[in-house]
């Protein structure tokens, strides 16, 4: 590791408090996520991007660990492309063994302060040291009990690329607590949700158990994903955690 390329944020383990500290310098938030070994829930993502959204830092998705995809696994990546890039939030498909989706990355990361966050053994820590050669951060071998990160990185840390870009390691995260988020507003952060939400009776609707709501329509129609109604309904029911 280059000592001086580096730069120490802070020491946390909160996604939200993290952004909140150092939100200025990002330009995006990527949520590194895996379909298996570890999970990563739906509802753990659209946590993340409303939290994003709240800091109106853009989002995005890196499902990593692509060499061990199978044919269902391949499918259901396709189907959160399709539920995610109409709302706006890109969907990469990446694995720092076999080097797929690397280039595309890095093009996207030019010139950039870029977050990694996402659950612990994902392989942020691994992604990281692909797209910058020579970087070696430490990496760890998941729990062998419970297919689980073991919490190997314990600080957030800057790193500098050679396309003049930046990249965020950061701690695994485990879930996330309530947002600060006022009940009102929530569906702000939800912009597929807010869209829609014009076309409700009531102005301050909260699309739950109001008559003559467009979002529940929309979702009844399958116009908006019922996952990220759920993730929706999940948050602003103050639950502390969704998985
Ligand atoms: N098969 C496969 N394994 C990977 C890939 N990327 C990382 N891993 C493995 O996943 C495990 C965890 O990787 P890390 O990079 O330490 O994960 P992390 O997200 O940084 O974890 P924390 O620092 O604990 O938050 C290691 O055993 C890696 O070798 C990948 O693309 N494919
Ligand atoms: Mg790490
Ligand atoms: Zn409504």
């Amino acid at each position: 590791m280059i000592d001086r390329k580096n730069y120490i944020i802070r020491k946390s383990v909160k996604l939200s408090r993290q952004v909140q500290i150092i939100g200025a310098n990002i330009d995006r938030a990527f949520v590194v996520a895996t379909p298996v070994s570890p999970k990563t829930s739906l509802g753990f993502i659209d946590r993340f991007l409303s939290t994003a959204e709240a800091y109106r830092i853009p989002g995005a998705i890196i499902w990593n660990k692509a060499d061990i995809y199978d044919e269902s696994v391949r499918a259901y990546i396709a189907e959160t492309k399709a539920l995610y890039e109409p709302i706006g939030y890109k969907v990469f498909v990446a694995s720092s063994v076999s080097g797929e989706g690397i280039e595309e990355l890095k093009a996207e990361m030019a010139g950039k302060v870029n977050l990694f966050s996402g659950h612990s053994g994902v392989g942020k820590s691994s992604l990281i040291n692909y797209l910058i050669p020579g970087l070696n951060l430490k990496t760890a071998v998941l729990s062998s009990q419970h297919q689980k990160g073991v919490h190997t990185t314990t600080f957030a840390e800057m790193h500098s690329m050679e396309n003049g870009g930046f990249i965020i390691d950061t701690p695994g995260i485990r879930e996330f607590g309530t947002i600060d988020f006022d009940t009102y507003e929530v569906s702000h952060f939800f912009p597929d949700i807010f869209a829609v939400s014009k076309g409700c009776k009531f102005n301050n609707c909260l699309h739950f158990s109001e008559k003559d709501c467009a979002v529940k329509t929309a979702v009844d129609e399958g116009r908006i994903a019922f996952s990220r109604y759920d993730s929706y309904l999940s948050i602003l029911s103050g639950q502390d955690s969704y998985k």
